[in-house]
């Protein structure tokens, strides 16, 4: 590069990347295919609008990239491209959602004073900002109900779930998260939409490579719509897809509208190109073993962790995350203690809340870790057996 100071910059943070372990449950690392298709020249091309009807010239090669990235998303979670379209162009998970909301939820309206009401998981819990959070756009733009957990079990009570739902009626549930560790029931969720006649928004930002590679179960049988960041456990580049179940509500033509106009102009055509190469990837035998291998390594770090007396939220995992509380009501470390003794010894986590948390999100009671990244550096059980033992000596020294 003819730019020295970011080179240096980019060659720091390549080295700094390998030198740790990395357990942040939302990263990971890509192929170098990827890479070179986020570098390449089509990061040049404008190209406003869809394949086929875009507001500039010159679209015919990104037409086919953006065609190849759709088609390659249907096979990939084995879908018919007359039952569900995709939109490929959201440049990540929280405007793809943003956008979808303002699709299908009602705005408030002056006239009669009518708002449309989302239901998600209370961040807490382990639900996301876009998930209706008071402090996000979704939380104010829309009435908001959030659902928390049930307290003997740290997991989701879906008859609880219900009850909410159909006293508040809500136009929308997301079900999804970025730090439950369980499965989710996505066929509950759908009575339960069914209960209140809701739509139901799946996002699964943080499980698509599991569900991918059949180790985590498909939301598509049950969901009307299903957003997903590429870049977790997928292993792509930075961006989101947004599925939608083509039928008479016509979801798919206002979803696409409130991608471009209403909220984008000029899609990432390298990146789309990324994502391409992404779901061929993930489309491969070897991911299957790759989707199941993170799967069986964050079950074994969670065990060996709650056999060193740490609580285990949930008592373990069912995906690639798992939420540690170190606080244990005084009795251990805050979270952001623990991440940063952690980070000084070379392992990557981030502080996180825990259900029910009584300390602030800025210095919460517990610590988030992920088994994405590790596994793609070829990690096994045995590894997740020395990594919980470590974790334990930093976290009590
Ligand atoms: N904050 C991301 C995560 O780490 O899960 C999601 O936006």
């Amino acid at each position: 590069m003819k730019d020295k100071q970011i080179e240096k910059l980019i060659k720091e943070e390549e080295k700094r990347q390998k030198s740790v372990v990395n357990l942040i449950a939302s990263e990971n690392i890509v192929s170098e295919d990827v890479l070179k298709a986020l570098g390449s020249k089509l990061t040049n091309k404008y190209a406003e609008g869809y394949p086929g009807r875009r507001y500039y010239g010159g679209n015919q090669v990104v037409d086919k990239v953006e065609n190849l990235a759709i088609a390659r998303a249907l096979k990939l979670f084995k879908l018919k491209m007359t039952d569900w379209h995709v939109n490929v162009q959201p440049l990540s998970g929280s405007p793809a959602n943003f956008a979808l909301y303002t699709a299908l939820v009602p705005m408030f309206d002056p006239k009669t004073s009518k708002q449309g009401k989302i239901m998600g998981m209370k961040l807490s819990s382990g639900g996301h900002l876009t998930h209706g959070y008071p402090g996000s756009m979704t939380g104010k733009i829309w009435k908001s109900v959030q659902f928390e957990l049930g307290k003997d079990t740290e997991m989701i009570n879906y008859e609880d779930v219900k009850k909410l739902a159909i006293t508040e009626k809500p136009d929308l549930i997301v079900c999804g998260f970025t730090a439950y560790p369980r499965v989710v029931d996505f066929k509950k969720f759908r009575e339960i939409a069914d209960a209140c006649g809701a739509i139901l928004h799946v996002d699964m930002s943080h499980f698509a490579g599991l569900v991918a590679g059949g180790a985590y179960p498909s939301p598509f049988p049950y969901a009307d719509t299903v957003m997903t960041t590429t870049h977790k456990s997928l292993r792509g580049p930075r961006h989101a897809i947004i599925f939608v179940k083509k039928d008479t509500r016509e979801f798919d033509k206002k979803i696409d509208k409130a991608i471009i106009p209403g909220l984008y102009g000029g899609p990432h055509e390298n990146t789309i190109a990324a994502a391409a190469v992404s779901f061929l990837e993930a489309s491969k035998p070897e991911f299957k073993k790759y989707a199941k291998q993170v799967v069986k390594n964050a079950k074994v770090l969670a065990k060996e962790l709650q056999k060193l007396g740490w609580h285990i939220i949930s008592g373990g995992t069912d995906s690639h995350l798992i939420l540690m509380d170190t606080w244990m009501e005084g009795k251990g470390i805050p979270g952001k203690d623990a991440s940063s003794k952690l980070e000084k010894a070379g392992i990557i986590v981030n502080m996180n809340t825990i259900p029910g948390d009584t300390r602030g999100p800025m210095d919460p009671s517990g610590i988030r870790l992920g088994t994405c990244a590790e596994t793609t550096r070829g990690k096994k059980e045995k590894d997740m057996v020395a990594l919980a033992k470590k974790m334990d000596k930093i976290l009590r020294s």
